[in-house]
C-alpha cells in the first residue's frame, strides 16, 4: 500500500516519502505527550519547581496546539506553514526565557534579565520572519537572517558568560549544572534553525540546497529537540532538588 490514510480529520492522508507531513504529524504526537508529562508531574514537587515545570509544559502545550494547526495546513497546502511557525516560536521562545530566569531565582536573577533575554529572543524571531516571509528574494534573508543571528549570539553571549552565567556559578550544585546544560541546548541544539533557514531561503548559501535538506523537517527536529529538552533539564533538576524526601 503506497498510501498511509491518516483517520484525523476523516479524510487527510500522508504518503509514505511524505517527510514532512510525517515531522509534523509524529512532532504534534510527541509536544502532547510531553506536556501531559510536565502537567502531571508538576504536583510532585517542591513548590519551588512548580513554576518551572509548569512553564516546561506551557511550551510544548502551545507548540503541540501549533502543530495540529501546521501538520493540517501542510497536508492541505503542501506549503510551509510560516506564519504558524513564527506565532508558535514568538509564544515559546520567550518562555524558555523565562526559564532561565526561573530557574537562577533562587541565585537572585533580577527581572531585568530575563526581559533583556525576551527582548533578543523577539528581535531573532521577528527578523527571521521578515526574511523568510517578507523580503523572500536574495539577498533579503542573508541580511535579516545576519541581524537575527546577532541577536541570537546576544543571548548566547549572556547566558554562556554574562549575567546568567555569574548567578549559575553563585546558586552552583544542581542549578549550575541544568543551567550548563540549557546553555548546550541554546548553542547547540537552537543552531539547528538557522540550517534549516538557509535550506528554506534564497541566499548565497544556495548551495546547501543540493543536500536536499527541507526546511520543515530541520525546523521540527529542532523543535522537538530544545522543547521536549529543555523541558527534561529543567525536570531533572527538579527531581535532583526533591528526591532527598521522597526517595524511598
Ligand atoms: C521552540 C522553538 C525554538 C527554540 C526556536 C528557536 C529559533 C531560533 C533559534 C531561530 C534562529 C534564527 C536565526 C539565528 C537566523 C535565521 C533566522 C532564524 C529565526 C531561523
Amino acid at each position: 500500500m503506497k498510501l498511509l490514510t491518516m483517520l484525523i480529520d476523516g479524510t487527510q492522508r500522508i504518503a509514505t516519502d511524505d517527510y514532512v507531513g510525517f515531522t509534523f504529524f509524529v512532532g504534534c504526537m510527541a509536544m502532547m505527550a510531553a506536556s501531559a508529562f510536565f502537567f502531571l508531574s508538576m504536583n510532585s514537587f517542591d513548590k519551588k519547581w512548580r513554576t518551572s515545570i509548569l512553564v516546561s509544559g506551557l511550551i510544548t502545550f502551545i507548540a503541540a496546539v501549533h502543530y495540529w494547526y501546521m501538520r493540517d495546513y501542510w497536508a492541505s497546502f503542501a506549503e510551509s506553514p510560516t506564519f504558524f511557525r513564527y506565532v508558535d516560536w514568538v509564544l515559546t521562545v520567550p518562555l524558555m526565557c523565562v526559564e532561565f530566569y526561573l530557574i537562577l531565582k533562587v541565585a537572585g536573577a533580577k527581572k531585568s534579565l530575563m526581559w533583556q533575554l525576551i527582548f533578543l529572543s523577539v528581535v531573532m524571531l521577528v527578523t527571521g520572519y521578515f526574511g523568510e516571509a517578507v523580503h523572500t528574494s536574495a539577498p533579503g534573508p542573508a541580511i535579516w537572517g545576519f541581524i537575527s543571528g546577532v541577536a541570537y549570539f546576544a543571548i548566547v553571549y549572556i547566558i554562556w558568560f554574562g549575567a546568567a552565567k555569574k548567578l549559575a556559578e553563585q546558586a552552583g550544585g544542581a542549578v549550575l549544572k541544568a543551567h550548563k546544560t540549557l546553555c548546550w541546548f541554546v548553542l547547540v541544539g537552537w543552531a539547528i534553525y538557522p540550517l534549516g533557514y538557509m535550506a528554506g531561503t534564497e541566499g548565497w548559501y544556495d548551495g546547501l540546497a543540493g543536500l536536499g535538506l527541507n526546511m520543515d523537517v530541520i525546523y521540527n527536529i529542532g523543535d522537538a529537540v530544545n522543547k521536549i529538552g529543555f523541558g527534561l533539564v529543567v525536570y531533572s533538576l527538579a527531581v535532583a532538588s526533591t528526591t532527598k524526601t521522597s526517595e524511598a
